[in-house]
């Protein structure tokens, strides 16, 4: 099932939606083994947890493993899971028939281990920037406890230049907070948001990770001539091109 009319209006008004249906659980289960394994054997790229938040309590953050970079790349299974026909049918009614996804944005897995410091207020792009969606798929529940992500709803749209990470207050003390959502998530859940909206995590307080994979997906642009980009992979529809001149290449003969 796609993302009804009603849905999509909600996700242009607010920025986000929260996909129904969750991923099967014999799919989230091989996700979670083969991230175990990586984070158990620490296979870079990594970012580690920050030793100046982490270590609040003393700790040393500098060997825990915060963020799988370039999942893409690691095991087939990510590419599975961000192509699954639950995550592809609802960005199709947000993007159209064409989508692609983006292997230089985003691409990892927040593993968010128990104790990790907050994600801060951030928004991915700026607001003339061309949509990018961002796909959360949850491995792990995301409670308030473990420290969901909060949207600020509507931020997307707020016509004003202001800083794409804000800088200064901690995060509960940051005026986004109090404009924000806790979105508590499922195990195989999904959640798609305007990479233009203002996001956070909170501190995880519980004693196990927090593990979602991040994803981008952009639709794909008709008008650009030159096709082939490394760094995209068409997850749906075709490369189309609708322009003129028509490269001589694509003449039919
Ligand atoms: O899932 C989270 O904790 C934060 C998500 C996020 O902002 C990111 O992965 O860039």
């Amino acid at each position: 099932m796609s993302l009804t009319q009603e849905d999509v209006w909600l996700f242009r008004h607010n920025g986000f939606v929260h996909v129904k249906e969750r991923l099967p659980e014999e799919l989230v289960h091989r996700l979670s083994e083969v991230t175990d394994a990586h984070v158990r054997e620490k296979i870079e790229p990594i970012i580690w947890e920050s030793s100046e938040e982490y270590g609040a309590d003393g700790e040393d953050g500098r060997d825990v493993v915060r963020r799988l970079s370039k999942i893409i790349d690691r095991d087939s299974v990510y590419l599975e899971a961000a192509t699954h026909p639950i995550a592809l049918d609802a960005l199709e009614a947000i993007l159209g028939p064409n989508i692609e996804l983006l292997t230089n944005k985003h691409n990892h897995i927040m593993v968010r281990p128990g104790g990790s410091a907050p994600v801060p207020w951030h928004r991915g792009e700026e607001l003339y920037s061309r949509p990018l969606m961002t796909v959360l798929i949850y491995i792990d529940e995301s409670t308030m406890e473990n420290g969901c992500v909060r949207l600020v709803p509507g931020s997307h749209q707020i016509p004003l230049s202001s800083p794409r990470r804000p800088k200064g207050l901690p995060f509960r003390e940051h005026s986004l907070f109090y404009q924000s959502v806790p979105m508590p998530m499922p195990s195989g859940g999904v959640l798609i948001f305007n990479d233009a909206l203002f996001h956070g995590a909170d501190k995880n307080l519980a004693s196990t990770p927090r593990r979602s994979m991040t994803l981008a997906f952009q639709g794909h642009d008709l008008h650009l001539v030159r096709k082939a980009d490394p760094e995209k992979i068409i997850v749906r529809g075709e490369r189309a091109y609708e322009g003129h001149p028509v490269p001589a290449h694509l003449l039919k003969s």
